[in-house]
């Protein structure tokens, strides 16, 4: 039985730039990513994104201007869970990116990222965000440093994508 636990990662984004977190703590400890962290009971997924990227960077944003963009499953050879991961992404917030005791934030140019501080899968999604593409990708790991198999697609709709999932 595969246990799905659901998260949030949400990246802040203008022209050239994205906003980077690096993490101080827990998962991805040492690693630069978006922001984000599990969904609680009673919460929807993106009011857990909005409240992640807060406690994470003191920023915030309203709801209404996440957009999802994409949807990651990561799974890691010998462990029984699933990790659904739900992208995010937006242009449009207020207040300055600020570290806190999880993250440690920084602009970075698109073109310039700090890929060997980051998720190995991180260089093959991205793409698709700053190419304003949807996506669907799944990533199998051994450890957390190689990846044994993938499959990434590109989405026409993120409703039509969740419609026909069985989740
Ligand atoms: P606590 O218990 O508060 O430390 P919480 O902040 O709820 O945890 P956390 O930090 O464990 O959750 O969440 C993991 C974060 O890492 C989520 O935002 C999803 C993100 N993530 C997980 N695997 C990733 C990967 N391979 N590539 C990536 N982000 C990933 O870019």
């Amino acid at each position: 039985m595969i246990l799905r636990k659901l998260y949030t990662l949400v990246f802040l984004q203008n022209d050239s730039q994205v906003l980077l977190g690096l993490k101080k703590r827990g998962f991805g400890k040492d690693k630069w990513n978006g922001f984000g962290g599990k969904v609680e009971p009673n919460e929807t997924i993106v009011d857990a994104a909005v409240r992640e990227l807060h406690e994470e960077c003191c920023v915030t944003v309203k709801s209404q201007d996440l957009k999802n963009i994409g949807h990651l499953e990561f799974t890691f050879e010998g462990e029984s869970t699933l990790m659904d991961v739900r992208v995010f992404s937006t242009t449009v917030f207020k207040g300055t990116p600020t570290e806190t005791e999880e993250m440690l934030p920084k602009w970075f140019n698109k073109n310039d990222l700090p890929y060997k501080d980051m998720w190995l899968d991180d260089k093959i999604w991205l793409p698709y965000m700053f190419n304003n593409k949807l996506f669907y990708a799944k990533f199998h790991y051994q450890g957390y440093d190689k990846i044994l198999n993938y499959h990434i697609e590109e989405l026409e709709s993120m409703d039509s994508f969740y419609a026909n999932k069985k989740l």
